[in-house]
This record gives structure tokens, C-alpha cells and sequence, in this order.
């Protein structure tokens, strides 16, 4: 195992990756900006180094900077957390070249599912189901509405180099193909700095689910169920549960085995999660492959027992995995709130200072934060200030739970999404289980503020 880890993020995932070195007797490296001289990762590490201005482009994506504060500090190994360079190429090779661990995938694995016409590709051919559709560049308007027109409308024009929503567009006729291709291209272009695009059969009222995986540097991999992401505002989650209410068993384990041979197929090594639409009919496609980290790891981790993040450590260190599939618990139920610092009614973000700020505790309650009273709420970084997870026997439990801890946090100073997401939590649709990602638009109607 490591020695030490240099952590490249902030936030509370910093804090999280920090928490399970320390454990592990692991010493941690921190890194902050400017507008994080007083973040709880910089306290809780062994060691902090200031490495630039408050704008990520100047500081957390500075790669050589990094690198150069690993070196003195003589870090082994980088755990990228999720966003920011975690998913970046470039960054993992710089680390590869220089001798120090990525805690992830290797760069090329990255870079192919960085593409999401490669990542059809190869998931093609090894066997999982993709969404009908193209797996090559469209060379123009004509060429798409060709396609189209052998897959059948409404399709989904998509950007090669998109993930997150970006370049999208439905069409539900060879005139709308026509008029939004253009367009489409063009933000891809400008966005991405790749134009390309492809084009899917349209999946109506899907759910988001998605496999959790981990997988060693000798050909083991396990999955470790599902968690099901349908309830999103923008291609931003805003709650996560595991297991999914939709899935039956059969299913589940078709979908794990497509996941794990899907990582199998490319070589995959580290935690990693498959994304699948899932259709009403329960028919699943791949969607993406996310080589990291996420956000909503710690609902598997309830009710599995494991610590997604010690795996990671473990099998970035080279030791091979510990559990077999059938090891693999399932136990209980667990849901996750993102809690982010915006208006629940007009969504705009809503930085500040936070005057007070406290979160209810229990046995059955995690809550994952950088955030403490009197720090300041910057526009500069993701506006998510805090995770609360709730577990239970079963999924009305882990509802009620959740519901009664919101009830009782308090964050005073700046608005959040808290009312919204007790809305959501106690709404019929939801308690029925019927989470498709157009819940938010069907159920959210925000109030008017005066
Ligand atoms: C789709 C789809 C329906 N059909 N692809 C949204 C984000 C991007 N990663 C893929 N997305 C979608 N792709 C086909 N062929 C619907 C969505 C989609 C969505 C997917 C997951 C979670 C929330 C979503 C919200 C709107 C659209």
C-alpha cells in the first residue's frame, strides 16, 4: 500500500478520500486555491500546499503544477476524486510518465470512453446492448437524416465528445433532424472543441441506472448492483438510490454481467460505473462509461459494506481483488441527497456566507461535507455544499429517515435546495417508485417568489 496520496480536488470529496487514508494509516497530501485557505480538506491533511487563484483553470486544473507539488512532496500516488482532472487523459499519462500512481484507469482506457462513438463501439463488441443508432461520425445533415430514417424517429442527435447534455437535441422528423444539425454541431464545436456528432434511436421516459464496478490489474472484476440516478435537474443529479425500485433480479444481473464484461473487453482496472438507459419495458442500453469516482458512491457503499474508495487505493497500489461476485452483499436500502447552495424555485446558485450550519445525526445518517459555519460559499466551484445519505431496511424507511433529517438541518446565510428536496421525497410518484428522468419537469411546479 501507499505511503502517501496527494488528493487533486476539493470539497467534500477531498474530505472523503482524506478520511479513508487516514484509516488505512495512509499520509495525505492536500492541495487548495486561494478561495479555499480555510476548506476542511486543507485542515484535515497532513500536508497542504497553496497552488493557485481562486479559478480552477488556475489552480485545480493546473496539471503540471500538481504534479510538480507531488514530486516535493514525495506523494506516490494522486486520487483525482470526480470532476475536475479525474477523467482527464492528459493528466493521467503526466502522472504515468512521471512514476506517480493515477488512482484510476490508465490514460488510453479514459481517452476511448472520453469518445462516445468509441465507447459504442467497443461496447458493441463486447457484447452489451447499445441504444440503436449510428457508431460513426456523421458527415453532414443528409447523412443523419439518412440514418434516421433506417432507425426510425424520434432519434437523439448527440455529440461525440459530449456526456452531460451538451449538444443534445431530439427530433421527431427528417425536417427537425435537418434544421437542428447544424446548431447541434456548432455547440458541440464551440463547447468541445470536437463537432462530431452521431445520432441514437430517442429512448422515451427512460430511467438513469447505472452499475458500480470494481475491477484489479489481473482480469477480476465484480459489480456491485445498481443505483438508480432518474431524478436530475439539467443533467445534474440531484438524488441517487440504491437499489433501484424499478429493477427486478433478473434484469439486475444481466445488466452487472453486461457491466463487467464490458470492463473485461477493454481492460479495465479501478472503480468504474456503467450507465444504462433502461426503458419501460426493463430493455437496458449503454449510455457511458464514467472512469471514476462518483458523486453518489456512498449509497452502494450502505448497503454493500465496502468502502469504494479503500478498493480503489488497493487496487491502484496493485493487490488484486478481495471479493469474489458472491461475496458481494445487498443489504437494505440507501438514498442520497445532493444538498447545493442554489434558490429551489428559481435554480439560480446562491453563494454567501453560511452563518450557521449544522446536520442531524444517527446511526442510519451520513453526511458528506467540506462545509462548516462561517465559511464562505464561493461562485467559483461546483454550487453541491453537502451530502446527506440515509439507509434502512427497506426503501419507505430510508424515505422517512431522510425526510426526518432534513427536517432537521439547518444551514442559515444562503438558500438551498432543501424544500425541493423534501417535495420530491414525500411526493406519491416518488414513494411509488415511478422515477423517470422527467420527474422534476412533471412534479416540480416552483413557487413564485415575491
Ligand atoms: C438519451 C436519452 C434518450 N434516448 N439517449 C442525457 C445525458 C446524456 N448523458 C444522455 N442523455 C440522454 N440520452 C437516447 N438515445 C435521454 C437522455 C436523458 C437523460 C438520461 C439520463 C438521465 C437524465 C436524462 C434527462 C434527459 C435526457
Amino acid at each position: 500500500m501507499f505511503s502517501k496520496v496527494l488528493i487533486a480536488n476539493r470539497g467534500e470529496i477531498a474530505v472523503r478520500v482524506i478520511r479513508t487514508c487516514r484509516r488505512l494509516g495512509i499520509q495525505t497530501v492536500a492541495i487548495y486555491s486561494e478561495a479555499d485557505v480555510d476548506s476542511l480538506h486543507v485542515s484535515l491533511a497532513d500536508e497542504a500546499y497553496l497552488i493557485g487563484k481562486p479559478r480552477v483553470a488556475e489552480s485545480y486544473l493546473n496539471i503540471e503544477k500538481i504534479i510538480e507539488v507531488a514530486k516535493a512532496a514525495k506523494a506516490e500516488a494522486i486520487h483525482p476524486g470526480y470532476g475536475l482532472l479525474s477523467e482527464n487523459p492528459s493528466f493521467a499519462r503526466r502522472c504515468e510518465e512521471e512514476g506517480i500512481v493515477f488512482i484510476g484507469p490508465k490514460a488510453d482506457v479514459i481517452a476511448a470512453m472520453g469518445s462516445k462513438i468509441e465507447a459504442r463501439r467497443v461496447m458493441e463488441k463486447a457484447g452489451v446492448p447499445i441504444v440503436p443508432g449510428v457508431s460513426f461520425a456523421l458527415d453532414g445533415a443528409d447523412e443523419a437524416a439518412k440514418a434516421a430514417a433506417s432507425i426510425g424517429y424520434p432519434v437523439m442527435l448527440k455529440a461525440a465528445a459530449g456526456g452531460g447534455g451538451i449538444g443534445m437535441h431530439i427530433a421527431r422528423d427528417e425536417a427537425e433532424l435537418r434544421q437542428a444539425f447544424e446548431g447541434s454541431q456548432k455547440r458541440a464545436a464551440s463547447f468541445f472543441g470536437d463537432g462530431t456528432m452521431y445520432i441514437e434511436k430517442y429512448i422515451e421516459r427512460p430511467r438513469h441506472i447505472e452499475i458500480q464496478l470494481l475491477a484489479d490489474s489481473y482480469g477480476n472484476c465484480v459489480y456491485l448492483w445498481e443505483r438508480e440516478c432518474s431524478i436530475q435537474r439539467r443533467h445534474q443529479k440531484v438524488i441517487e438510490e440504491a437499489p433501484s425500485p424499478f429493477l427486478d433480479e433478473e434484469t439486475r444481473r444481466k445488466m452487472g454481467e453486461a457491466a463487467v464484461r464490458a470492463a473485461r473487453h477493454i481492460g479495465y482496472a479501478n472503480a468504474g460505473t456503467i450507465e444504462f438507459l433502461v426503458d419501460e419495458q426493463k430493455n437496458f442500453y449503454f449510455l457511458e462509461m464514467n472512469t471514476r469516482l462518483q458523486v453518489e458512491h456512498p449509497v452502494t457503499e450502505e448497503i454493500t459494506g465496502i468502502d469504494i474508495v479503500e478498493e480503489q487505493l488497493r487496487i491502484a497500489a496493485g493487490e488484486p481483488l478481495r471479493y469474489q461476485q458472491e461475496e458481494i452483499r445487498r443489504d437494505g436500502h440507501a438514498i442520497e441527497v445532493r444538498i447545493y447552495a442554489e434558490d429551489p424555485n428559481t435554480f439560480y446558485p446562491s453563494p454567501g456566507r453560511i452563518t450557521a450550519f449544522s446536520a442531524p445525526q444517527g446511526e442510519w445518517i451520513r453526511h458528506e461535507t467540506a462545509v462548516q459555519s462561517g465559511i464562505t460559499v464561493t461562485p467559483f466551484y461546483d454550487p453541491m455544499i453537502a451530502k446527506l445519505i440515509a439507509k434502512g431496511p427497506d426503501r419507505q424507511t430510508a424515505i422517512e429517515r431522510l425526510l426526518e433529517a432534513l427536517r432537521d438541518y439547518r444551514v442559515e446565510g444562503i438558500k438551498t435546495n432543501i424544500p425541493l428536496l423534501e417535495a420530491v421525497l414525500s411526493h406519491p410518484a416518488f414513494q411509488a417508485g415511478d422515477t423517470t428522468t422527467d420527474f422534476l419537469l412533471k412534479h416540480w411546479k416552483p413557487l413564485k417568489t415575491k
